[in-house]
């Protein structure tokens, strides 16, 4: 079994970080508690992912929070990232997997029950189950599922999985009674004044919601 924690799932968003950037957004959520950093950048080359997941792998060292790299699996490589995770528009799960090796974390969206079923829990090592609500962080986003939504797929999933999708400290409780090991989010964090203060309330949460 790999050893990783969903809790506090961070998606770096390059836009909504653009004020004091990447780096030091993850360097502070990571202060106040993340305990995964995705780096997402939907339009950067894969020589500019490599050097910004280079440099956040040195931001995460010692922390024991985890660096998972969105898409592109020759930079998750390159960068030598604890894990790559991928969109159902992407690479499929078992092409990702061989060439990613057995040992790297791997990820996939999931947004219906089929496709939450047809998970391969050798492959697939968690899955990440949204949107929970609409969110202007990413427009192209699938219909909603809500709260019902979400626990009603967990269900059907043979692996962990953190909710996405308009997520606020206020939503954790109900999001790990949905049976979600974790919640991931991007505007909570991301360009938020104080990334650090932002992620405290939503770790205390977790802490809470666990009690
Ligand atoms: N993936 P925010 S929703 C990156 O449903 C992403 O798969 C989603 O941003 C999915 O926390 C999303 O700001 C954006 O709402 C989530």
């Amino acid at each position: 079994m790999k050893n990783f924690d969903l809790s506090l799932y961070l998606v770096l968003d390059p836009v909504l970080c653009a004020d004091i950037g990447m780096i030091e957004t993850a360097r502070a959520a990571v202060a106040g508690g993340a305990t995964i950093v995705q780096l997402r950048d939907k339009h950067a080359s894969t020589t500019t992912m490599i050097e910004t997941g280079i440099a956040l792998k040195q931001v995460l060292a010692g922390s024991g929070a985890r660096l998972i790299v969105n898409d592109d699996v020759e930079a998750a490589i390159a960068i030598g990232a604890d894990g790559l995770h991928i969109g159902q528009e992407d690479l499929n799960a078992q092409d990702a997997r061989r060439m990613i090796g057995p040992d790297m974390i791997l990820g996939l969206s999931v947004e219906t029950e089929a496709l939450a079923s047809a998970i391969n829990a050798e492959i697939v090592d968690y899955a990440g189950i949204g949107p929970v609500f609409a969110t202007p962080t990413k427009p192209d986003h699938k219909q909603p599922i809500g709260f019902d939504g979400l626990a009603r797929i967990i269900e059907l999933c043979p692996v962990p999985t953190v909710a996405i999708g308009g997520l606020k400290a206020n939503h954790v409780a109900e999001a790990l009674t949905a049976g979600a090991e974790g919640v991931a989010m991007v505007s909570a964090i991301c360009g938020q004044p104080d990334p650090k203060a932002a992620t405290i309330p939503i770790a205390n949460a977790i802490k809470e919601a666990r009690k």
